[in-house]
């Protein structure tokens, strides 16, 4: 850590799971419980029943309001004052990163607190008041939609491009809170090792990754995360 020049960091669900945000795989509560998200993350879902998924995605977004970024994402924005070239990559939707202070954020996978037209796909600030669910847009009519990548969508070519960039160049990788199974974010840490970087996974449980990895830290990433930071930079750098 102390001397890494490139550090990249791959973040995962399991980074706001202390913020009080389940985990992907526990993001269905109530009427939504019954369903896989792979079953309601995708454009078909929205397609089928777009009023499930807007109100989904309404849920999901109004639970993240009320949260606030735990000591794992505030430890991320120090490490990104004190490496020379930090590369944070995310496929969390919540905006947690950014809301802790972190600069610059790679999302893969959009953010839910972003909305935008189904039809034009362009981001859309406000609507007027509406009762219609989802409301529409007010420059075509066509349906809103969360500004996040659906199961079978590609995600936004630019950022995979530099994520990818930033996975191939560094010389540490850490992986975080992530179940390392939705693809393609799950190959960023395997192009690192290709790339002979020294690859460190912060997990409490294991992954597909686990076997491969240099290093595996099995904890909490926001007491593992602070505990890497002190000891990487003096406990002064606590967050
Ligand atoms: C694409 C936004 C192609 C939405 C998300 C077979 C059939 C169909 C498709 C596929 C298939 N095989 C592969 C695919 C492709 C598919 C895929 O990977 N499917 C999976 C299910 C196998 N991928 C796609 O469809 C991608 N697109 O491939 O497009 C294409 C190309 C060109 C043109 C057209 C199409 C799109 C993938 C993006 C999907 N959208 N999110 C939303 O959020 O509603 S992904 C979604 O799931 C989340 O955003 C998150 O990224 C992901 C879940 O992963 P994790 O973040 O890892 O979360 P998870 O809950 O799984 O794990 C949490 C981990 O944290 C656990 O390991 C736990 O132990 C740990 N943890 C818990 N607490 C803590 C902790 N760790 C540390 N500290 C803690 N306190």
């Amino acid at each position: 850590m102390r001397q890494a020049r490139r550090l990249t960091v791959l973040t995962g669900a399991g980074v706001s799971a202390e913020s009080g945000v389940p985990t992907f795989r526990e993001a269905r509560t109530g009427l939504w419980a019954k369903y896989r998200p792979e079953d309601l993350a995708t454009p078909e879902a929205f397609q089928r029943n777009p009023k499930l998924v807007w109100e989904w995605y309404a849920l999901r977004r109004q639970r993240v309001s009320v949260v606030a970024p735990n000591a794992g994402h505030r430890a991320l924005v120090e490490f990104e004052g004190r490496v020379a070239v930090f590369t944070l990559i995310t496929q969390n939707v919540d905006g947690l990163h950014q809301r802790a202070g972190s600069r610059r954020v790679l999302e893969l996978h959009g953010n839910l607190t972003r909305t935008k037209c189904s039809r034009e796909d362009r981001l859309v600030e406000s609507w007027p008041e509406t009762a219609e669910i989802p409301p529409r847009c007010p420059r075509c009519g066509g349906w809103l939609r969360p500004d996040v990548v659906w199961f079978g969508e590609a995600l936004p070519g630019v950022t995979l491009a530099a994520a990818t960039q930033a996975s191939r160049a560094c010389d540490l990788f850490i992986s975080v809170g992530t179940s390392t199974v939705v693809q393609p974010a799950a190959s960023l840490p395997y192009e690192a090792l290709r790339h002979g970087a020294m690859v460190v996974e912060v997990n409490p449980n294991g992954t597909p990754l686990s076997g491969e990895a240099n290093y595996r830290l099995p904890g909490l990433s926001g007491e593992v995360l602070p505990a890497l930071l002190g000891a990487a930079f003096g406990p002064s750098a606590g967050p």
